[in-house]
C-alpha cells in the first residue's frame, strides 16, 4: 500500500514532510486534514497520533508523528545513501540544524507568522514581532554564515537540515515585511527552488490563514 500522509497543505510542517516525499521520489497519498475544526479530535485520528497533530505519516503498519522524526524515518527507509544516514557523524551535520531550527529559528518564525500574519491587524503587538523578526534576521545571518563557502547547509549536498530551515524562507519573505536576505540564502533559497517538491509544497498559497487563529 502506499504511504499515507496525514495533514492540511498549509501547515509548514506537513510540506516538510511532502517536499522530501518528492524529493525521494516515493510514491504516496496525500489526505487532507486539519483545516476543519474538530478534524483531529476523531476517535479515528486519535489513534493515529494521540497529540492530535499533523502531519501523520502511515507506511504500512508503521505510523509515524512530529515530522522531524517523519523526514529522519523517510530519510533511513528510503534514502540512505542521497541522505548520508549511515555514518554518525555526517548525519550529525544535519540533524543539529534540524533541531537548530525547530528549538530556535521556528519559535521565532512562530512571533512573526502569527503575530504579524495570522493575527488580525488591529490586534498585532508590533514590538513582540520586531523582536521576532529581529531573530529570525539573526538566524537568516547564521545560515548565510554557514553557507559563505558550501551550498547547502550540512555541505555540498542537500540534506535534511536544508529541508527544516529552507521551509520558512518563502513565508517569510511572502508577509510583506521587510525582509531581504543575505546573499549566501538568496542563492540557497534558489537552488531550494529547483527541487520538486519546494515549488509544489512550500511555495503555495497560505492566503487561507491570513488573520485566523483557529489552528
Ligand atoms: N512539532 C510538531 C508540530 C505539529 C503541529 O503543531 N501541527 C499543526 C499544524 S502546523 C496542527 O496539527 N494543527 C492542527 C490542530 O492542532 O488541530 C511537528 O513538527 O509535527
Amino acid at each position: 500500500m502506499a504511504i499515507l500522509v496525514y495533514g492540511r497543505h498549509t501547515s509548514y510542517n506537513v510540506q516538510k514532510v511532502l517536499w522530501l516525499l518528492d524529493e525521494l521520489q516515493v510514491s504516496y497519498k496525500h489526505i487532507e486534514l486539519g483545516s476543519n475544526p474538530g478534524d483531529t479530535e476523531t476517535d479515528e485520528f486519535g489513534k493515529l497520533n494521540p497529540m492530535r497533530k499533523v502531519p501523520v505519516l502511515v507506511d504500512n503498519e508503521n505510523v509515524v508523528w512530529e515530522s522531524n522524526t517523519i523526514l529522519r524515518y523517510l530519510a533511513n527507509m528510503y534514502g540512505s545513501v542521497k541522505l548520508n544516514v549511515e555514518n554518525a557523524y555526517q548525519r550529525s551535520l544535519y540533524e543539529r540544524w534540524m533541531d537548530w531550527s525547530q528549538t530556535y529559528f521556528e519559535p521565532a518564525f512562530i512571533g512573526v507568522f502569527w503575530g504579524y500574519y495570522r493575527t488580525p491587524t488591529e490586534l498585532h503587538n508590533m514590538e513582540e514581532i520586531q523582536k521576532s523578526l529581529n531573530i529570525c534576521m539573526n538566524c537568516l545571518g547564521k545560515i548565510d554564515n554557514q553557507l559563505d563557502t558550501q551550498e547547502y547547509l550540512a555541505g555540498n549536498k542537500f540534506s535534511l537540515a536544508d529541508i527544516c530551515a529552507g521551509v520558512f524562507i518563502f513565508r517569510l519573505t511572502e508577509i510583506n515585511l521587510d525582509v531581504s536576505l543575505p546573499k549566501n540564502v538568496e542563492r540557497w533559497y534558489k537552488h531550494l527552488q529547483r527541487s520538486k517538491g519546494y515549488p509544489r509544497w512550500v511555495m503555495s498559497d497560505f492566503s487561507s490563514l491570513k488573520g485566523r487563529l483557529q489552528y
